[in-house]
């Protein structure tokens, strides 16, 4: 189901999550199998299964994430030496839950990747 996904049970309680930080909007919780020091999941709370699914009109719910991300960055110390955002989307953008969610990767240097 569409608003049934892991990060829909978190929301809701049902299952426990670290969480980070949480408004009206969104939430943020450490990934469960981080790939970097610090490895932070920004989920909104309105429910979208792909970026594909946002609609223009809605283009605010991407914006809060990427900003939520930076305020957390900058709040942890990482936003001088820099961090990572990234979305998946899709089976070749190796998404494997279905609520658009901003992954941030922070902490250490990353490899470059695209090269
Ligand atoms: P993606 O591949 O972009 O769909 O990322 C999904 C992420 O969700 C992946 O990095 C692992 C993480 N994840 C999966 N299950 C859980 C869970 O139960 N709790 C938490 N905190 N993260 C999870």
């Amino acid at each position: 189901m569409a608003d049934d996904t892991i990060f829909h049970k978190i929301i809701r309680r049902e299952i426990p999550a670290d969480i980070v930080y949480e408004d009206d909007d969104l939430i943020a919780v450490r990934d469960i199998a981080p790939q970097a020091p610090v490895h932070v999941l920004f989920v909104p709370k309105e429910s979208f299964a792909t970026l594909n699914d946002v609609p223009p009109s809605q283009a605010e719910v991407v914006g809060r994430l990427a900003l939520a991300a930076a305020r957390y960055a900058k709040s942890e110390g990482f936003a001088e030496d820099g961090y990572r955002i990234v979305m998946n989307c899709n089976a070749h953008g190796g998404q494997t839950v279905f609520q658009i969610h901003l992954h941030l990767l922070a902490g250490a240097p990353l490899g470059h990747f695209g090269t």
